[in-house]
């Protein structure tokens, strides 16, 4: 074999052993739920084929000339008894993609598909796009409903970083081929974080939305919002409620947005989001819960204080820091719930635990009483009942 086959041998099966590598539970657990020891994806997992020319003719010193730069921000829907990830792949450029990276077993030894989604392009082509939410609809389509970012055209020549924010929206039967639909009329405001239910309501169907005011900042507009829509063909909203506000001094004070589509669970609608704080250091990201009504999805029935997961240890880092971000999850018929979710805009994340944990998280983690002294009552609460239980046990 020539030496130039060599090389891209071992660079094949160094890898391969990469990929290979078995994930861990951290011994440290909350009991909600369960971190993972390394990330499940990162910049280094998308395919060698995606970064070099292997051909010594055209690439002599084996350059990786078209670098990957991160891979976060996934959506996840378990697909032929497998767990898929549509990941936001992002390249040196900076253009975002989206790309299949699937897994036996959900925890380790996810492999992108050899091609990223070719997504189709409407008559006003995306700049960058991201963040993609499946939902495998009772239409019987998967869709995808991810955020489509344009050059802001009211901005100044000078200003080379306004943009816009819109729900893009697109379908599936296969992850393979993809359905461009119109990108959504959601009026005057910015959209991002749309997210569709599963399930018709009232015949129609039925939108998590995020309105906001500008590219960055929610504005007035912020908080989950909810929408029904008659088609997906040409989605309009009309008539928009915010279902989950942001509030002052909580851990969704400057915005929030759903994660991932939401679980039908026998108590409810079981919801994950992410809540957006200032801090003198930059926005902080933190995941929270909440659960609606199984009858109502606009009624929330449950919302437990504070954050459900924050950024931690080397989460801390990358890109965008600070941040956690999710738009993915698996329920499995067992009732395990694979929590797929990205730190700091860099990398991708599992956690995994039950329906069963989650929804007794949410029913009986106390509510935030918004005042310091009402979380000191609340947490009075807590010592005198674990003090009458020690003593009653005998061990105070
Ligand atoms: O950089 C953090 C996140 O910022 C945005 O989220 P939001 O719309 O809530 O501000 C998105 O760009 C997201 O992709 C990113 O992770």
């Amino acid at each position: 074999m020539s030496q130039s086959l060599e090389k891209v041998k071992a660079l094949l099966a160094e890898h391969e052993q990469f990929l290979s590598e078995k994930n861990e539970p951290l011994a440290e657990t909350t009991g909600v739920y369960q971190r993972y020891k390394n990330p499940i994806l990162t910049d280094r997992h998308t395919p060698v084929i995606w970064r070099y020319d292997l051909n010594p003719e055209t690439n002599p010193y084996m350059m990786e000339r078209q670098g990957m730069n991160a891979a976060f921000n996934s959506g996840a829907i378990e697909f032929n008894g497998k767990f898929c990830l549509v990941v936001r792949a992002e390249g040196y450029d900076r253009k975002s993609f989206f790309a299949v990276a699937e897994s036996d077993n959900g925890v380790d030894n996810f492999r992108f598909w050899d091609h990223p989604i070719t997504l189709p392009e409407t008559d006003e082509p995306d700049t960058n796009v991201y963040d993609m939410r499946l939902t495998g609809h009772e239409d019987g389509w998967i869709y995808g409903l991810f955020c489509t970012e344009r050059r802001d055209l009211t901005a100044p020549e000078s200003d080379q970083s306004a943009a816009t924010a819109k729900c893009g929206i697109a379908r599936t039967k296969d992850l393979v081929e993809w359905e461009r639909l119109a990108d959504l009329d959601s009026g005057g405001s910015q959209q991002r974080n749309v997210v569709l239910h599963p399930e018709f309501v009232n015949g129609r169907y039925a939108l998590y939305t995020r309105p906001q005011d500008g590219f960055i900042d929610a504005g007035k507009g912020g908080g989950i919002g909810w929408a029904l829509v008659e088609s997906m063909e040409k989605a309009v909203v009309s008539n928009e409620q915010i279902i989950d506000p942001k509030v002052y001094h909580t851990i969704k004070e400057v915005k929030n947005g759903q994660g991932p589509v939401p679980i039908k669970t026998k108590d409810g609608w079981l919801h994950l989001a992410h809540g957006v704080r200032n801090t003198a250091a930059g926005l902080r990201y933190t995941l929270y819960m909440f659960m609606t009504a199984l009858e109502d999805p606009t009624k929330v029935i449950h919302r437990p204080a504070g954050h459900f997961m924050g950024p931690q240890d080397d989460e801390r880092v990358g890109d965008v820091s600070n941040v956690l971000f999710t738009n993915g999850w698996i329920a499995k018929d067992n009732g395990d719930v694979y929590i797929y979710y990205a730190s700091s805009d860099t990398r991708m994340h599992v956690a995994t635990s039950t329906v069963d944990k989650l929804v007794d998280y949410c029913k009986n983690t106390p509510e935030d009483g918004l005042r310091s002294y009402a979380s000191v009552q609340t947490r009075n609460q807590l010592i005198d009942s674990n003090l009458a239980f020690l003593k009653a046990n005998g061990l105070k």
